[in-house]
């Protein structure tokens, strides 16, 4: 079985380090705007060479034929997904994105502060920057128009003070988060289930299909469910008791 570190260890962007969901919880809460403000006023350059492997994971990397497993975070890792509305509004977004660059989407969660997605690309030509720009920039638009419309004291939450005096109201950290290629069946196995298991490993669930906004209720059988996953494109891997495994 190939190890491979969690998703949290890994680095969102260069120079900081993402640390585990299991952040403290006055994180999520109220009152913590700006608490972060220190630790991301000074990433390094994007722009310096590439000098260890922990880098080369955040590079984008476009290859065909190859599942994306990919990260990224609320601004702040603030709670903005613990409401039905921004899931809604997420999957629907994901739906549209799906149909636009034509990739199949083998399994997701959408966790109150952060997403993991595993999506294939079908396309030999697609860019997994555009991919995510269509994802979560609807889901930005919507958020503020309902937020400036029926509660403008959010704003404040979502925005987003830049050290070089600009600002923004963002529902998403800045940066692309994480991307990671996955290149075997045991990798490719191990990440649906460790997405499935996102919920369960939080205590907000006893068993990964009960969580709403994952695809685990499908793999476990449900059809009745958000967003179906293509599952019918992991011709590698069984079923098993909701569980992926590697033939
Ligand atoms: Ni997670």
């Amino acid at each position: 079985m190939v190890r491979v570190a969690g998703c949290h260890a890994q680095p969102e962007r260069a120079g900081k380090v993402q640390t585990a969901e299991n952040r403290p919880a006055l994180a999520l809460g109220h009152g913590t705007l700006g608490l972060y403000n220190s630790r991301m006023s000074s990433p390094l350059p994007r722009t310096s060479a590439p000098r260890s492997s922990r880098y080369k994971t955040c590079r984008r990397y476009n290859v065909p034929g190859h599942a994306h497993f990919l990260t990224f975070s609320c601004l702040r890792r603030q709670a903005f997904l613990s409401g039905g509305r921004a899931c809604e509004w997420f999957l629907q977004a994901l739906e549209a994105a799906r149909a636009k660059h034509g990739f199949g989407v083998w399994a997701y969660v959408l966790m109150p502060e952060h997403v993991h997605l595993l999506i294939w690309p079908r396309r030999d030509d697609y860019s997994i920057s555009k991919i995510l720009t269509d994802i979560k920039q609807p889901v930005t638009r919507a958020v503020l128009k309902f937020v400036r419309t029926t509660a403008p004291s959010f704003l404040g939450r979502m925005l987003d003070e830049r050290p070089n005096g600009e600002s923004s109201h963002r529902f998403w950290q800045r940066g692309g988060g994480y991307d990671r290629n996955i290149w075997s069946d045991h990798e490719l196995a191990e990440k649906i289930n460790y997405i499935h298991e996102n919920p369960v490993r939080r205590g907000l669930v006893k068993v990964p299909q009960d969580f709403r906004w994952s695809s685990a209720a499908f793999y476990a059988g449900q059809t009745a469910v958000d967003l179906v996953p293509d599952v019918e494109s992991l011709p590698e891997l069984v079923i098993r008791g909701g569980r992926a495994c590697p033939r």
